[in-house]
């Protein structure tokens, strides 16, 4: 298993904080002031401990008005330019080429597709092409649908078996094994029993032999397995899942709430070292 994953070092579990360019963003300010707000949040997620930033353009949330690639262009390359300049290790989070490629020249040194490379016939080309890491996730159908009644017969098997089969596809495009990493997609075409499911067999990921990234923050099913909580006040849940998979071998969170995780990571690191070093006599 490699030991970093687009430079950063993965001893230690990594926090790769969320940045959103997208109008629920820009307040009443246009674009201009998104991107300027995005740059400051950002970071401010760096300074709290945050190893990579995760710049994205448009929202896929079920309802979400489309995106042009253009748009999306013209939202997130501002940011990861300057991030980037600064030395930051920036992830822009897109499904279309076009976006992919700009990203990337504009100093992104990773891709991540919530659709795997599939969601656009070029994705796979360019990304090969780039030189940049991917992170490659796991999502039944399309946001726009993908919460309709998904079905699967083993969810943690079906999952493997999809991201087994889209790593053999960025091998065979000249992506080296090194730059990849995999991502279950937590709430993307799940019930909330799939996604328990596929958090409490996290550790059936290793097998591929490459670094697990983990989306779970915030997300619906934790305000669905508590008392509906809004969005800004499911942390602890958010920190509850976070924690379940890094006992199961976790490398990256995606995570809004970055100095909490940075916190859990810690305290979690310490225990696991401690644990590593006692041995017992009866
Ligand atoms: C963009 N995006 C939203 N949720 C995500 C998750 O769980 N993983 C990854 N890789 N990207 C996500």
């Amino acid at each position: 298993m490699p030991s970093s994953f687009a430079g950063v070092t993965l001893d230690l579990p990594q926090v790769m904080g969320i940045v959103n360019v997208t109008p629920d963003s820009f307040s009443d300010g246009g674009r201009y002031l998104g991107v300027e707000a995005a740059i400051a949040h950002a970071r401010d997620l760096v300074a709290q401990g945050a190893a990579i930033i995760d710049v994205g353009g448009e929202s896929t949330r079920p309802g979400a008005a489309a995106v042009s690639p253009e748009e999306e262009i013209a939202r997130t390359v501002p940011v990861v330019r300057a991030l980037a300049e600064e030395g930051i290790c920036v992830s822009i989070d897109t499904r279309h080429a076009a976006v992919m490629r700009a990203a990337v020249e504009a100093g992104a040194a990773i891709i991540n597709d919530i659709s795997a490379l599939e969601g656009d016939p070029d994705s796979l080309g360019v990304a090969a092409g780039s030189g940049a890491s991917v992170v490659l996730m796991h999502m039944r159908g399309q946001p726009a649908d993908m919460q309709a009644a998904p079905q699967y017969r083993d969810a943690p098997r079906e999952v493997h078996d999809y991201l087994a089969a889209r790593l053999e596809a960025c091998l065979a495009a000249g992506i080296p094994e090194e730059k990849l990493c995999v991502d279950p997609g937590i709430g993307f075409g799940k019930t909330v029993e799939h996604n328990v499911q596929l958090l409490a067999a996290l550790d059936e990921l290793h097998s591929l032999g490459v670094p697990v990234l983990l989306g779970v923050s915030r997300k619906s099913f934790i305000g669905a397995l508590s008392r509906q909580e809004p969005p800004d006040r499911r942390v602890g849940g958010s920190l509850a899942a976070a924690l379940a998979g890094l006992d199961r071998g976790v490398k990256i969170l995606r995570v809004h709430d970055v100095a909490e995780t940075v916190q859990a990571v810690a305290v979690w690191h310490a225990i696991k070292i401690s644990q590593s070093k006692r041995t017992f006599t009866s």
